[in-house]
């Protein structure tokens, strides 16, 4: 059987851009792939690469798993877990750290992004990060992995440490596909349409952020830059972003970016950014109504155990064979 895996940093508050680019597809595919399984959880291990405060660090592992529900993960069709419960995250880690090579590590882009936001104390884990990440996937044999853009060259990575250590040992790993949305994969900062939105981003002022109250979404899209054309055109470089609002309201209106230059061709931006506003505040509304659901259920904690039970019995029995497969261990008589 398939399986498909993927997870989120609680580094942050969630934002459109999470939700696009990889929550909503998330749903989408456990919806249309009845023949797969799938392993989703919240990567608490991966956040504290760079400083965390404990306690809202703790309480944002719960919003991120409740966000999850929220947008449709059906907890009896998806294994949904907290990273740091299941231990074989970190030790199967460490094994593929020694068959990565410094020298690739330095090159993620990601990496120097962050690094380069840093001035000081810049964490060895910042550089492994991509060998954890490999581990999270590897260890569930995942086929397809669903990211957003920026994810895509830790993938790759992924892949490699994976076919090295196939090469070295003999088959082992399975060898995962990126599964990136061809419209949603890079949602861009709503004041600097060069930038992506990101949680983690120093000003809230070009994002929207999952728990924003509709005033806000719908100032913040009134708000976003666009260009002095005043063309309803889907074109990334010279329109960047008009591009990214279109985008956006292509996901969460369920129309192709054609469809949307047309219905407002001919049309200022005013009415499309109103338009645009008022879709957001209402799925992002609905969300929150249904967070608010899962939190009073009282469910979650059941369904968190549920699913670190379920990874760690399908992530212990991968770790042992892999242990074998390197000489760890002892010989059994
Ligand atoms: P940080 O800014 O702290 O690095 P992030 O917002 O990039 O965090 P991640 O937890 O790293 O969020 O990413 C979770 C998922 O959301 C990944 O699949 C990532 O590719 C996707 N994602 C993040 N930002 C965007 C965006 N702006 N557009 C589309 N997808 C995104
Ligand atoms: N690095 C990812 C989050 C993440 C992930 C994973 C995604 C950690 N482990 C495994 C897919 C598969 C990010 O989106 N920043």
């Amino acid at each position: 059987m398939k399986r498909i895996v993927s997870g989120i940093q609680p580094s942050g508050t969630l934002t459109l851009g999470n939700y696009i680019g990889a929550i909503k597809r998330f749903v989408e595919l456990q919806q249309s792939l009845p023949d797969c399984e799938f392993y989703l959880f919240v990567a608490d291990l991966h956040a504290i690469t760079v400083p965390q405060e404990p306690s809202e660090m703790r309480r944002r592992i719960r919003d991120v798993a409740a966000m999850y529900l929220a947008a449709g993960i059906d907890p009896d069709r998806t294994v949904l877990f907290i990273q740091s419960e299941v231990k074989e995250h970190a030790e199967l880690g460490y094994l593929l750290q020694c068959n990565t090579y410094i020298g690739e590590l330095e090159r993620m882009t990601q990496f120097k992004d962050k690094s380069k936001k840093q001035e000081a104390g810049i964490t060895s884990a910042l550089l492994t990060y991509p060998v954890l990440m490999a581990a999270d996937i590897l260890l569930y044999d995942a086929d397809a992995v669903p990211v957003g853009e920026d994810q895509k060259q830790h993938l790759e990575i992924c892949r490699d440490i994976a076919i090295r250590f196939n090469n070295r040992y003999g088959e082992f790993f399975t060898v995962p596909e990126p599964l990136i949305p061809k419209v949603g994969a890079r949602i861009m900062d709503l004041q600097d349409p060069a930038r992506k939105m990101s949680k983690s981003a120093e000003s809230d002022k070009g994002l929207i952020t999952l728990y924003d109250d509709p005033a806000s979404i719908k100032r913040k899209i009134k708000s976003a830059v666009t260009d002095s054309l005043g063309l309803m055109n889907y074109d990334e470089e010279a329109q960047p972003g008009l591009a990214n609002l279109i985008t956006i309201y292509s996901v969460l209106g369920g129309l192709s970016p054609e469809a949307v230059v047309a219905k407002y061709q001919g049309q200022g931006y005013a009415q499309f950014k109103e338009d645009l506003g008022n879709l957001a505040a209402e799925s992002i509304g609905a969300l929150q109504q249904k967070y608010q659901e899962i939190i009073a259920s009282g469910r979650l904690d059941e369904i968190l155990d549920r699913g670190r039970d379920a990874a760690h019995l399908y992530a212990s029995r991968k770790m042992e064979k892999c242990k074998r497969k390197i000489g760890l261990g002892r010989i059994r008589k």
